[in-house]
């Protein structure tokens, strides 16, 4: 019993290293998606959950992705009656918590597509926190359905 309560000791240890080297400073990215649009369209944003298990918060000050020319961080203001997008300068997620990016909430703007993006495909975007720190995420080109476009009315 002593050497059951003994290993499994040392597995939880394993996996909670494990888990910490999965992403700078315990920072894991989950369900990263992109807003599917018509071949013709150009700006695009990227939705996904960003989880911190470490004891700082994390900055996010900026993103990249290779099939855009320009990649922003960007929040939803309600304008009056309107709701539109503005630019961050960072995304804070906090010490053990976690940033949702959604639709109608944060989001990581996709401006000047290079090429057309197909439904299914996988692209990459890497995250850079402010200790330089970057985090890769995969994110799968989705169809938004039926749903309006953002900020239009
Ligand atoms: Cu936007």
């Amino acid at each position: 019993m002593k050497l059951l309560s003994r290993s499994l000791c040392f597995l939880t240890v394993f996996l909670l290293l494990s888990f910490a080297n999965a992403g700078a400073q315990g920072i894991t990215v989950q369900d990263a998606w992109i807003r599917g649009i018509p071949p013709s369209a150009t700006t695009t944003a990227a939705f996904m959950t960003i989880h911190n298990t470490g004891s700082d918060d994390a900055v996010l000050k900026s993103a990249d992705c290779d099939v855009a020319e320009t990649v922003q961080i960007h929040t939803m203001e309600q304008v009056g009656e309107i709701m539109k997008m503005k630019e961050m300068s960072e995304l804070r997620i906090p010490a053990n918590g976690q940033a949702i990016l959604a639709p109608k909430g944060y989001h990581i703007m996709l401006i000047g597509l290079i090429r057309p993006i197909n439904e299914g495909e996988t692209i990459s975007l890497s995250l850079n926190f402010t200790d330089r720190a970057t985090v890769a995420a995969d994110a799968v080109v989705k169809k938004w359905g039926s749903m309006p476009p953002m900020s239009h009315h």
